[in-house]
């Protein structure tokens, strides 16, 4: 575990720590890229963008038909970089997808999303983490608030927020089946959580994560300071999001399933490092080591 003193993202301590400012820009300059000036301008202040049709409609059905591919492969389903719903145990997610399926290995290097990841970061870039999520119809569990950097902080070593994420919407995405609601500009603020992080937490947090979330009083705190956004839009709708954006999605009990890959580049400047708040790191396919 690395030293606290190093530490300028203190987290997961037996007593409260107040929130606190970050550090680090949410843009990064010196790579130009796709992103118009405007739209780079409002993600440095909202930390999210929306780009709506990134993928055409003969893209969306190749990669819903390798979804539908990925999630009956029964030799995958049984792979731990499988996660299945607690009750129903229907796929959930799928992680380290791109390195699973050829598409979204061409998918991660494809400049109309590497290309906008680098510009933001402000530097080369390698893939944290891939994952798809499926949210099915009916029993799609959501997730609770939470800052992704957080955890990635914590429990895989990850030094500063100099990482953002990218969610491509592979099934429309509805304000009422579980789509991913945003707190524009808190990703400015880092919100300490409270409690130490058990062994091995990944086997728990990825389908209910009850530790490395914020208190409601802070929740609500932001929420007030920030509002509350929902992320909406047609299949091949992009959310490009920074890594301490505070997010969450509720549960899906419509028909409509809410299927996204969601592909997380981390900055080549900002490689993990021993986990600050964790006994070990989790393992590559959660947290890519290079
Ligand atoms: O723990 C993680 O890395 C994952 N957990 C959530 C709820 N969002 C980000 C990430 O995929
Ligand atoms: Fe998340």
């Amino acid at each position: 575990m690395t030293l606290s003193t190093q530490d300028r993202y203190r987290t997961r301590t037996r007593d409260r720590l107040e929130p606190m400012a970050r550090v680090e820009p949410t843009v990064w300059s010196g790579v130009d890229g796709p992103i118009d000036a405007e739209t780079l301008v409002a993600h440095d202040t909202r930390g999210f963008s929306v780009f709506r049709d990134l993928l055409g409609p003969s893209e969306v059905r190749a990669f819903q038909d390798e979804l539908l591919r990925l999630s009956t492969d029964d030799k995958l389903k049984a792979d731990e970089r499988t996660i299945v719903e607690p009750k129903s145990q229907e796929v959930r997610s799928i992680f380290e997808v791109h390195r699973i399926s050829d598409l979204i290995a061409e998918l991660v290097r494809d400049p109309r999303v590497i290309e906008r990841a680098r510009q933001i970061l402000g530097s080369d870039v390698y893939v944290h983490q891939s994952r798809i999520n499926y949210m099915p119809g009916f029993r799609g569990k959501g997730f609770y608030w939470h800052s992704d950097f957080e955890t990635w902080h914590a429990e895989d070593g990850m030094p500063c927020p100099r990482a953002v994420s990218m969610s491509i919407a592979l099934t429309d995405n509805f304000p009422f089946n579980g789509g991913l609601m945003v707190m524009p500009g808190s990703q400015r603020t880092f919100v300490p959580c409270v409690g130490e992080t058990p062994d091995e937490h990944y086997k728990a947090s990825l389908s209910m994560q009850e530790i490395g979330v914020p208190s409601e009083a802070d929740i609500a705190t932001l929420a007030n300071a920030c509002g509350i956004e929902q992320f909406t839009g047609p299949a091949g709708s992009a959310l490009m999001f920074d890594s301490n954006v505070m997010h969450g999605s509720g549960s899906n009990i419509t028909p409509f399933p809410r299927s996204n890959i969601f592909i997380v580049f981390n900055s080549v400047e900002n490689e993990l490092v021993e986990p600050f708040a964790a006994a070990k790191p989790r393992p590559s396919f959660i947290a890519a080591r290079r």
